[in-house]
Order: structure tokens, then C-alpha cells, then sequence
């Protein structure tokens, strides 16, 4: 029994690294629902993963991600590329949202061998979105797409980790965003790659612009990769700005391989993930031991009636002193 799935699983890799569509399809829906397999499957595939160019969309809601990507598909697939597109919305209990979403904002790449989309929301990832979005993106790479991109709605914690496995971010606003902009400037989200600006045809743009061009200004000291981040005005609905855009994402791209940038953020990025998956294992071991912890309900009782504050509580259930 166990011979025969791990014959099965040798099959779904191979199948999908040879770019069966489907074979790609079966191991994101066992990797979103942490099927059996589904270590197995990634522990085989990693090795060949790591040639796919990994860009990371962001930005608040109806800014335009999907066209932008869905326009920076057709100039990639012009050029030959094949590539894979993931939308994940942690904000959504429903996948189905997205989906049709996408499915107008990229239904012309719909049909193309080339190209391969996939939405995730919360529902779809039982335990966290951000490991299955991690390893959905490793699967598209072992898959053979040459180009990821990687769709995230908003400006808070979760979002920025899955942001995190990208190689270049761009933030993309629109007129209006200046919520956005003061989370730049709070520090709540870190400088982006590139900054997009779409729906440049609204008559507020150059403003948001220039306040963009204001905070940027303010920080640009500490940046120690040696990067001008461009702000690019597009109007993805009609193509308008996507060659300039594609042209700064190679630009980027070029810039942190030659510097040796690119290796040390994914370095950085995996250090992130192993000590992220590290802490969600400790995480289920401490709940699993507590569940067999009779004096539990004793300590919780002595925090609930004020005679322990819930740190020396902590501290106590890991046997460790008060003090730290
Ligand atoms: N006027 C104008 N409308 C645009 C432009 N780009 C996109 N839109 C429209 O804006 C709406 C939202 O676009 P999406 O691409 O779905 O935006 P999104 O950022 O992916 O949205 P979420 O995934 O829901 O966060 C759609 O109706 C688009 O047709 C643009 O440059 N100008
Ligand atoms: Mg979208």
C-alpha cells in the first residue's frame, strides 16, 4: 500500500515536470489541503526548483493587479516565456471570488498551453495560506514556468508574507490610494521594488505621484541595494505603460543578479520560511502536549482570577522561570 502511493507520487512529479497541466492542477489541490502526498511531492520536486523569475504583485483592492499581469502575460508570452500566475486573497473566505475575477481580467490567456492560473483564498489552505502559496509557487516552478507571477490584495502582515517569496515586489496603486501610501511612509509595509500607477487616465494621478515621490524621498538613503525605485504610470486596461513596466522588471532583475542580490534574498526569504515552518511545528507540538496537560485548567484558572498574569503562566507551562 504504501509502495503503491509512493509509486503514484513518483508518477505526479514526473508527469508534472514533463508540464502535464493537470498533474500541475492535482498537486496544488493536494498541497492547498495538506494532503497525505503532499511532503512527499515537494520533497522530490525542490531539487528542481529555483529557474523561474518570481514577481510579486500587491496593492489594494480593484488597483488593477490582475490586468497588469494579465497585460504582462501577453508581452511575455510574445517573447516565448511560459508562464504561471497565482492570486491569493487572505482577506476571502472563498476561492470563487478571485476565480472570476481572473477569469475576465486573464480569460484570453485562458486557452494558452503557456500559461497556467491559479486562485487561493483562505478557504482553500487549511493551516496557513502563506506555506501553500510558498509551495504552489515551487510546484508552477518545478512545472517549467519560466515566469511567476504572484497576486496579493492589500498592505498588511499576511499579504507581505507571501509577498516574501517573490524576487522582485511591486506595489501597484491607483489614484485615490493614499492609504497606501501612508502605510509606505509608517514603515508598515517595506519599500517596494517598483512602484505602478495605474489608471493614469484618472486626473488625480501626477498627485498621487508626487506623494509617492515624497515618501520614497524620505527613505532613499537607506537603501543599500544601490536601486532607484521607478514609479511607472500604466493603464493596464489598455496596455498603455506595460513595455516600460516589463522593460523595469527585467531592469530589476538584471540589477540584483549582477550584484549577487538576487541569492542573498532568497536567502534571506528561505531563512524566513524555515524559521516560519519551524514555529507552526512547535506551534502543533505545544497545543498537542497541552491537550494532555491536566493542570491546565488549574493554571488557567489562577490567570482568570488574577492570581497568575499570563506570562508567568507561559513561563510556567514550558517549566521555564518567570523572569524572561
Ligand atoms: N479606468 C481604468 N480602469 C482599469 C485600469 N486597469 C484596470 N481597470 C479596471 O479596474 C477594475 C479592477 O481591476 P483588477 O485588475 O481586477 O484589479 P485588482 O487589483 O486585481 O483587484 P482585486 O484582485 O480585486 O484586488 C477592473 O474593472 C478593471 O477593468 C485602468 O488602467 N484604467
Ligand atoms: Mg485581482
Amino acid at each position: 500500500m504504501i509502495e503503491a502511493a509512493g509509486q503514484e507520487q513518483s508518477t505526479l512529479a514526473e508527469r508534472l515536470r514533463a508540464g502535464d497541466r493537470r498533474a500541475l492542477a492535482r498537486a496544488i489541490t493536494l498541497v492547498e489541503n495538506r494532503a497525505q502526498g503532499a511532503p512527499a511531492l515537494l520533497r522530490e520536486l525542490y531539487p528542481h526548483t529555483g529557474a523561474a523569475a518570481i514577481y510579486g504583485f500587491t496593492g489594494p483592492p480593484g488597483a488593477g493587479k490582475s490586468t497588469l499581469i494579465g497585460a504582462l502575460t501577453k508581452v511575455r508570452r510574445e517573447a516565448g516565456r511560459s508562464v504561471g500566475v497565482l492570486s491569493v486573497d487572505p482577506s476571502s473566505p472563498f476561492t470563487h471570488g478571485a476565480v472570476l475575477g481572473d477569469r475576465i481580467r486573464l480569460s484570453e490567456h485562458f486557452l494558452d498551453p503557456g500559461v497556467f492560473i491559479r486562485s487561493m483564498a483562505n478557504r482553500g489552505a487549511l493551516g496557513g495560506l502563506s506555506e501553500a502559496a510558498l509551495e504552489t509557487t515551487l510546484l508552477l516552478d518545478a512545472a517549467g514556468c519560466q515566469e511567476i507571477f504572484l497576486e496579493t490584495v492589500g498592505v498588511g502582515q499576511a499579504e507581505i508574507d507571501i509577498i516574501d517569496h517573490a524576487d522582485t515586489v511591486i506595489l501597484v496603486l491607483m489614484p485615490g490610494s493614499g492609504d497606501s501610501v501612508q502605510a509606505l511612509k509608517a514603515g508598515v509595509m517595506e519599500i517596494p521594488d517598483l512602484i505602478v500607477v495605474n489608471k493614469a487616465d484618472h486626473p488625480l494621478t501626477d498627485t498621487l505621484v508626487r506623494e509617492i515621490r515624497g515618501v520614497l524621498a524620505l527613505g532613499s538613503e537607506q537603501r543599500e541595494d544601490e536601486w532607484r525605485v521607478p514609479i511607472v504610470k500604466t493603464v493596464a486596461a489598455e496596455g498603455v505603460g506595460v513595455q516600460e513596466l516589463q522593460e523595469l522588471l527585467a531592469a530589476h532583475r538584471e540589477h540584483i543578479i549582477e550584484r549577487g542580490l538576487l541569492e542573498q534574498r532568497r536567502r534571506r526569504n528561505l531563512r524566513n520560511e524555515i524559521l516560519a515552518l519551524a514555529a507552526a511545528r512547535i506551534r502543533r507540538r505545544l497545543e498537542a502536549s497541552l491537550a494532555e496537560r491536566a493542570d491546565l485548567g488549574e493554571l488557567l484558572d489562577a490567570v482568570v482570577e488574577r492570581r497568575i498574569d499570563p506570562a508567568c503562566a507561559a513561563a510556567q507551562l514550558l517549566d521555564e522561570a518567570p523572569g524572561g
